[in-house]
């Protein structure tokens, strides 16, 4: 039995975070929950949005976390010390790299059955699409997946985009906690 717990850590990058290209209001506020659950797990993963400049899935977007650009750089509040695993998506233009399973710098599943990792807590940016395209995945492959409601924040194009997330992960099989409950 897969035993390791790991916190998968979505797309805390400077572009996502207040100040940023693709600014989430709460981005900022989240990082030092994640940063204290970081003591609380066997691996630490984060993901990080990697574009080529110039992509296509900028026509669905404002330009944001282009490979080696400040944009792309983690929130410089994130504990980068106890970061065993960096993922890069969205590398190429045929996939958007929503999903941190959609990594095309290490395949993510292998590297979690490899760290006998069987418990994903998923927190980050953003709830509606990142973290739920990584947890929605995380649960098809079998991983017992926990999402960290106090540990991410929405998008919310449309009013309550961040709730329905939430719902369609919670239907999913995900089990929603709160950090002191990690
Ligand atoms: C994301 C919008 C566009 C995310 C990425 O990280 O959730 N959101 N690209």
């Amino acid at each position: 039995m897969k035993t390791k717990k790991a916190l998968l850590i979505v797309d805390v990058q400077n572009d996502f975070c207040p100040g940023g290209s693709l600014a989430i209001k709460e981005g900022n506020d989240i990082v030092p929950v994640i940063n204290e659950l970081m003591d609380k797990v066997d691996v630490v993963i984060t993901t990080q949005d990697w574009h080529p400049e110039g992509s296509t899935h900028f026509e669905d977007w404002p330009v944001h976390c282009v490979a080696d650009t400040k944009g792309s750089e983690l929130n410089p509040k994130l504990n980068k010390q106890k970061i065993d695993q960096k993922v890069l998506k969205g590398t190429r233009d045929d996939n958007p790299g929503y999903s941190a399973f959609d990594a095309t710098n290490i395949s993510l599943e292998d590297y979690l059955k490899e760290q006998d990792v069987g418990s994903l807590y998923v927190v980050g940016l953003a709830t509606d699409y990142c973290v739920r395209a990584s947890a929605l995945d995380a649960l098809k492959l079998g991983f017992h997946t926990y999402v960290v409601t106090d540990a991410i924040a929405a998008v919310n194009l449309k009013e309550g985009d961040g709730k329905k997330a939430l719902q369609e992960m919670y239907k999913a099989g995900g089990i929603l906690i709160e950090a002191k409950d990690v």
